[in-house]
Order: structure tokens, then sequence, then C-alpha cells
């Protein structure tokens, strides 16, 4: 235990930062933010008025005794903390991990390893490229950050929803993401890979093909972060009770389902919804639609050479297909919990891949060394100081006592004289722990070799896997991986880097490097391409494999007149599922039919078709061909949503030029069962896939 305080010490009165004493949860209202009625200044002196300066005289000038007026201006001057300089955008949530106890085998850390174990967590998702304000839907990587508050100290896994990364060594990290980040000059474009410089890096640096080509796919786009895999990237190293070692690969596969917007959707989502995926996580949440990943291990024996089936495991451009690899399930996230205040939770949490417990060790991936020296050194910057760990987001719930003294914004009042290990005037505490203790004791591991800056021979291979990763894809997937390349590459002024860029796909796949050159009005160049000789089938994302459709929203076109009966039977049978059902009428207020009432959520003017995974007509709604209505059904037919209609609504999807025999449109005589199960069907399918050839949802028509 610390020393106990002298008798001859006093110590500041055990209240919260607003001088009022925490009795902890269980009391009801939390007092450390906001305690009592009445107006006061920081200092809690209560103030008479907080609109009118003190001057001498209504028309006089401002009195500098004014402290009330110097305080909130101060503070409000310095609001702002530096804004991560990647990462910036994002959200968070709190959740809770419980383990499924199969991991037991391979390590000792008791937040993977003991069944049952339920370890409180907070994740935050992010895009990477764009400032704090930017957009959610952009064509980025995102960041999955998870904090786990285990019993022995907080664990960190600070993956991506990619599997792999732009580079292999983490010196060029600044050189990446200055390509990626607006240019320096007129800070143009925001958020965006679709510029030069992005495409002058990973063109020079072909290490990125791989990550580059997963951007370009649907994963750069996604729905939600609640249909997003995870990835802890890096090869992590386990270490189990009797000291024996694994290689690990972590990955989250989300219950919902892997799932994307389409390109026109993630546009125009930017545009009318910036806060598109922030919003989705949060109603999700709201509405008790909790999103819910299993996190899985592929393991891999810990040899000298560190690879499996030749496959490097410390290059992190690099996967392991999981069929030669499976995915073991080892326990259940669940997102539970809304952030109470943005600024003190999503915004001043701090990850770290040095944050790791006992069982949890790191490998000689050069990345990860780069990430370990990292994260703390950008917490100073942006968290003020070293005790960023006594925030309350970050603080650990595990017990701490660690002899780190003083810093900006120390919170504690520490006893004792003896900050220093062994003592002999605290009574010899705090005591180190070996392993039998629960001590993080590292597997002892020889190392050696020369001081080279080099990367091993294997590093060198750059395209078989973005191969893989092509060849593994739908034909509907490879589509839009080329109209992506065709989007981005069209974007960039420079000849040069256009060209080199049709020589790095040329290695990948002829078909692709065609289609694009033909995008972009170039001659294909012919390389010989790199032929997988197999495929990945996980990498996949549409597969016939319905999901649940929790959290999905369902838009009904209605309005004065419309069957309002038959909106209330839809809506039972979707929230039987979890999924939300919003009325969508020419203007606000209610719609009224007898005792029956609906509150219209969204307007024509205020809806738009990309907030909804289905629309349908109801019966009575509008026929005058109001062309806000007609424009979010076409929309969302060309995005392959599912849509539909009952009773005469059906004449309101004709107007909208829609062939009701279509795949994914779905019509009957009432709201009845079938019409429900239909839509619940097609919604757990995301899209109406077969549809594609029907919609030029494609910028590229596709060459015969
Ligand atoms: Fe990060 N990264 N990173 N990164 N990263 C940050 O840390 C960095 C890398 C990732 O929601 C920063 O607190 C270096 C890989 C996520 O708060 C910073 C290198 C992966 C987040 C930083 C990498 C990531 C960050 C910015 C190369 C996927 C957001 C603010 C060696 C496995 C965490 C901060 C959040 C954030 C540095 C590479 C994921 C500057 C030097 C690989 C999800 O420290």
């Amino acid at each position: 235990m610390p020393p106990a305080r002298q008798p001859d010490q006093s110590a500041p009165a055990t209240v919260s930062p607003t001088g009022v004493v925490y009795e902890g949860p269980a009391a009801g209202r939390d007092p450390r933010g906001q305690a009592g009625d009445a107006l006061t200044t920081p200092n809690g002196v209560r103030i008479p008025d907080s609109d009118h300066s003190l001057k001498a005289g209504p028309r006089g000038p401002v009195l500098l005794e004014d402290f009330h007026l110097r305080e909130k201006i101060m503070h409000f001057d310095h609001e702002r903390i530096p804004e991560r300089v990647v990462h910036a955008r994002g959200a968070g949530a709190h959740g809770v991990f419980t383990a499924n106890g199969k991991a037991a085998k391979v390590t000792r850390a008791a937040v993977l390893a003991e069944k049952g174990l339920e370890t409180p967590v907070f994740v935050r998702f992010s895009t990477v490229l764009g400032s704090r304000g930017s957009a959610d839907t952009v064509r980025d990587t995102r960041g999955f950050a998870t904090k786990f508050y285990t019993r022995e100290g907080t664990w960190d896994l600070v993956g991506n929803n990619i599997p792999v990364f732009f580079i292999q060594d983490a010196i060029k990290f600044p050189d990446i993401i200055h390509a990626g980040k607006p240019h320096p000059d007129r800070e143009i474009p925001q958020a965006q890979s679709a510029h030069d410089t992005f495409w002058d890096f990973v063109t020079l640096h072909t290490e990125a093909t791989h990550h580059t080509i997963w951007n370009m796919s649907d994963r750069g786009i996604p729905r939600s972060y609640r249909t997003m895999e995870g990835f802890g990237v890096h090869t992590f190293r386990l270490v189990n009770a009797d000291r024996e070692t694994v290689l690990v690969k972590f990955h989250w596969k989300p219950r919902l389902g892997v799932h994307s917007l389409t390109w026109e959707e993630a546009q125009i989502a930017a545009g009318v919804d910036p806060d598109f995926h922030r919003r989705d996580l949060y109603d999700a949440i709201e509405a008790g639609a909790f999103p819910e990943w299993d996190l899985g291990i592929q393991v891999f024996p810990d040899t000298p050479e560190e690879t499996f089936e030749g496959i490097d495991l410390l290059d992190p451009t690099k996967i392991v297909p999981e069929e030669l690899a499976p995915v073991q399930v080892i326990g259940t996230l669940v997102l539970n919990g809304n952030p109470t205040n943005f600024f003190a939770e999503t915004e001043q949490v701090a990850f770290h891949t040095g944050h790791l417990v006992p069982g949890i060790e790191p490998t000689n991936d050069p990345l990860l060394a780069g990430r370990n020296f990292s994260y703390l050194d950008t917490q100073l910057t942006r968290l003020g100081g070293p005790n960023f760990t006594q925030i309350p987001i970050n603080r650990p719930h595990a017990p701490v006592n660690d002899n780190t003294r003083d810093g900006f914004h120390q919170h504690a009042v520490h006893t004792g004289q003896a900050p220093y290990t062994p003592n002999s005037v605290d009574a010899g505490a705090p005591f180190p722990s070996d392993w039998a203790e629960g001590g993080y004791v590292n597997v002892p591991r020889v190392i050696q070799g020369e001081a080279v800056r080099a990367a091993p021979a294997s590093f060198d291979d750059h395209f078989s896997q973005p191969a893989l990763f092509y060849a593994s894809l739908t034909g509907v997937e490879q589509q839009h991986v080329i109209d992506a390349y065709t989007f981005e590459l069209g974007k960039c002024y420079e000849q040069g880097i256009k060209e080199r860029a049709l020589t790095v796909l040329a290695r990948i796949d002829a078909e692709l490097c065609t289609q694009v050159a033909t995008g972009l009005g170039l001659p294909a160049p012919e390389l010989d391409p790199v032929r997988p000789t197999v495929e990945s089938p996980a990498l996949r994302q549409i597969t016939p494999t319905p999901f649940p459709i929790a959290g999905r929203i369902v838009g009904v076109v209605a309005g004065p007149g419309a069957d309002l009966k038959g909106i209330a039977t839809l809506r039972t049978a979707l929230e039987a599922e979890g999924a939300l059902l919003r009325v969508i009428a020419p203007h606000g207020g209610q719609l009224v039919d007898g005792k029956d009432v609906e509150i219209v959520e969204r307007t024509f003017a205020t809806g738009r078709s990309i907030e909804f995974d289905a629309i349908v007509v109801a019966d009575g709604a509008p026929k005058d061909g109001d062309f806000r209505a007609l424009v979010m059904l076409q929309e969302a037919f060309r995005h392959l949503k599912a849509v539909g209609a009952w009773g005469d609504g059906v004449q309101v999807l004709q107007t909208a030029g829609i062939d009701v025999e279509a795949p994914g449109v779905l019509t009957g005589k009432k709201s009845d069962r079938a019409l429900a199960a239909g839509l619940v069907g097609a919604l757990g399918l995301h899209r109406a896939w077969d549809r594609t050839p029907l919609v030029s949802a494609s910028l590229v028509p596709p060459t015969v």
C-alpha cells in the first residue's frame, strides 16, 4: 500500500473538480462536471450577469477588474486541443468485451483467456486523412481502436478496417501522410486520396499497392462503422501460462456482416450528411441495436523464421489468407453506450500500441516498433503533458502505483517520500512483481544482427497479394475497384503519375489495367501480371448469406391520406428484427387518420435516399409527381437498395421510371407479412446485386 500521510501533513479536501464530494456512480448524478444550480465562475463564485462586461457606465470602457470576463474568455480561447495528426475525424462508444475462454491455451492475458470475463472497453472509429470536421464517408482507411480496461492494466488494440498497411517501415510514415494530406500550398483537397501527391507516393513506393487496392475496393467506403471488419494488422506474440509463445493476427468480425456504400451514395452523403457514420453509430446504440463483433485470432507457430506458408509475418503489407489459417473466435465485443461528452471521451482518449498487458507482446515488425514510439509522443503534444493517463477516459481500471511524479496537469496528491525502488523510507513500497505475481516479464528472445538500414528480401514482393485480393473478389466488386482507380487517377493532373499507376495495375491484372487505361484515355502497358493460382473467398464482401438487419432504416413515403395502419404493420415487423421505420412526407408534423397517428420524421425537403437502406411507398401516398420523392426513389433504385410499394403506391414507383419487375423491387396489394418478409430478406443481403446490369451505377461501362 502507498504510505499513509504523515501526522503533520494535510492535503486538499477530497472534493471533485466542482468542489463537491463525489460519492461514486451509485449516487446518481455525477457532480464532477457541474454541481449546483447557480451559474458560477470556475472558482465557484456566483455571478449575477454573464451577458454584459463590467463597464464605466453603459457606454463607457470595459474595466480591467472584470475577472469574470477575463476568465470566461480565457477559457474559451483555449477550448481546442490540437487535432490528431492522423485519424482526426472519429466517433467513439463504450462497450464490453467478453472472452469465451478459447484463448487460454495461447495467452495468460485474462482479458482474452478467462472464460466469461467481462472487460469494459472504449472504441474509437476514425478516418485517416481528413481534419476533425471532415466528412465521414470519404474514400479512406478507417481506424478501429479499442481500449480494454483490463484488471491487469490497459491494453490498446489500435487497428484499422484494412488488414495491411501502406508501408513496411515506420520511418516512411511522415512521408505517406504528407503525400495523402492536402497539398501544403493551397491546403486542398481535404480528406481525399484522389490527388497527385498521394498517387505519386503509392506508385513510387509499390509496397503500398496492397493497401491501396483495398482502399479502392468497397472497403474504402463502409456503409457503417457497425459493418466493418477490424484488423490488428501487425503480428503479435501471445504468451501462455507455461511461457509458450505463438504468433497471432487479430481480427474483428462484425455480426452484421461487412457492407459498403456505393460511390455515389458516399459522395452524396459527404454533402448532405457529413456525420453519416457518427450518426449511424450513435442512433443504433440509442435505439438498442448494439453493434457486436467477434474477436478472432489467426494462430501461427512462433518459429525462428517468423513466416507461415512462406508468408513473412513481420511484413505488415501481407495477409495470411483465412483459408490457410482460420480465424478462431476468442470473444465478443458489444458497444452499448454512447459517450456523454464528445470532447472528454472521444477527443481525449489516447491510444498507444505500447499499452500491453502480460501475455501479449509485440514482434519485430518494423512498423509496430515505430508505432510504439510514436503514440506516447503524440499524446504529449495533444494532451499537454505526461499525465494523460489521469484523464477520466484514459484511467486504468487496475491499481496504479507507478512512482512517476509531477508534470503538467497532475491530479494526484501523492503521499510518501520515496518515489523510487527499492527504498527503505516508505517501507519499500511499491514492490516489483515477477512472472508468478502477474508482472509483465518479457519472454527471453535472442536478438542479434548487424546495424543496417535494410529490409528482408521477402518484403520485396509487392504484387502477389494485391493480385490475390483482386482475383478473389466477385465481378461486381471488381468493377467497383476499376471505377475507383479510374476516378482517383482521373483526378490527377500529372500524366506521368497516371502512366506509372497503370504500370502498377498491369502487374496485378491485365483486365483491371486495360479498363482503367480506357477510362483515363491512355494506352494500357503490357507487363506480365502476377497470376494468382488460388483465391481467398473470405476476402469477398458480397456473399449469398443474409445478415441480421438490426439498426437498418426503412423510409416509407407517405402523406395525408396514406395507409397509416399499413405503416404500423410494417413497423412492427421491422422492429421485431431491430430495424427502424421512418415516415417521409411532403411536409413535417403528423399524419392522422382517425385514431391512427404517424409522426413525420423526414420531409421531402430534409430527407435524402442515402439515409435509408430501403424505401417503400405507402398506399395513398401523394401522386403529384413531386420530383424530390421521385429522385429519392430513383437514387435508391440506382444504389441497388430494396424499393417497394403497396396498394396504389406502385404508381409512384412507375412515375419514377422504376421497373416493378426488377430484382429487389417488392410490391404487394397490402402491407402484409409477405411484404415485410420480402423486405427483411432483401435488407439482409444489403443490396439487390443482380440489379447491377440494369442501372448505370458504374463510371466505366464494362468492355465486352
Ligand atoms: Fe497510427 N497514429 N501510426 N496507425 N493510428 C495515430 O496517434 C503512427 C498505423 C491508427 O482513435 C496517432 O493518438 C505511426 C498503423 C489508429 O485515437 C499517431 C505509424 C495502424 C489511430 C500515429 C502508424 C494505425 C492512429 C495520431 C507508422 C493500423 C487513431 C493521434 C509507424 C494498424 C487512434 C494518436 C484514435 C493514430 C502514428 C501506423 C492505426 C500520430 C508513426 C499501421 C486507428 O501517434
